[in-house]
């Protein structure tokens, strides 16, 4: 999303290179998607102006957006809440999340993801993507592994008469 003006020049038969009396009128805004018009005037030495010339230079977005970080493989305990914040950024552009597996998952609009349902003991892929407004798409696979690490609750004993 680099744009550079090429420039122009002027050459008047009668006061020769007017180049540098060239007046650019440039809008350009690398960072914000439109369609500019840049403009070049140049009076000769007599005070005459050159035919105005035009040029329409279009900023586009085909960068998508960025992990950052990119998003890493969890570990969860059985029976707790899922809980993690994935961050993607596009410079000056609003992104929008989502995710393969909205029955066990859901992600809101700042890429946090929480379970929808008691996560059984096991391992879940999961597909994020993160999109920017201009159709360029960047995803992540992670695993999602729900263990149980937790002892079982106290043995009871029970007196046999
Ligand atoms: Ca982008
Ligand atoms: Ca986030």
């Amino acid at each position: 999303m680099i744009y550079i003006d090429a420039g122009a020049t002027a050459f008047d038969t009668h006061d020769g290179d007017l180049t540098g009396s060239i007046v650019t009128i440039n809008p350009v805004d690398n960072t914000t998607v439109d369609t500019y018009t840049v403009t070049y005037n140049v009076i000769d030495l007599s005070g005459n102006p050159a035919v105005q010339e035009i040029r329409t230079v279009h900023v586009n977005d085909t960068t998508p957006p960025v992990w950052l970080p990119v998003p890493a493989d969890q570990i969860v305990e059985y029976g707790t809440n899922f809980n993690y914040d994935v961050n993607a950024t596009d410079p000056g552009i609003p992104v929008t999340y989502g995710i393969n597996d909205t029955v066990n998952f859901e992600i809101d609009g700042n890429g946090s993801i929480k379970n929808m349902t008691v996560l059984n003991i096991g391992t879940y892929g999961l597909n994020i993507t993160v999109n920017d407004s201009y159709g360029n798409t960047n995803y992540s696979v992670i695993t999602i592994t729900v263990q149980d690490t937790t002892p079982p609750a106290g043995t009871q004993h029970r007196q046999i008469k």
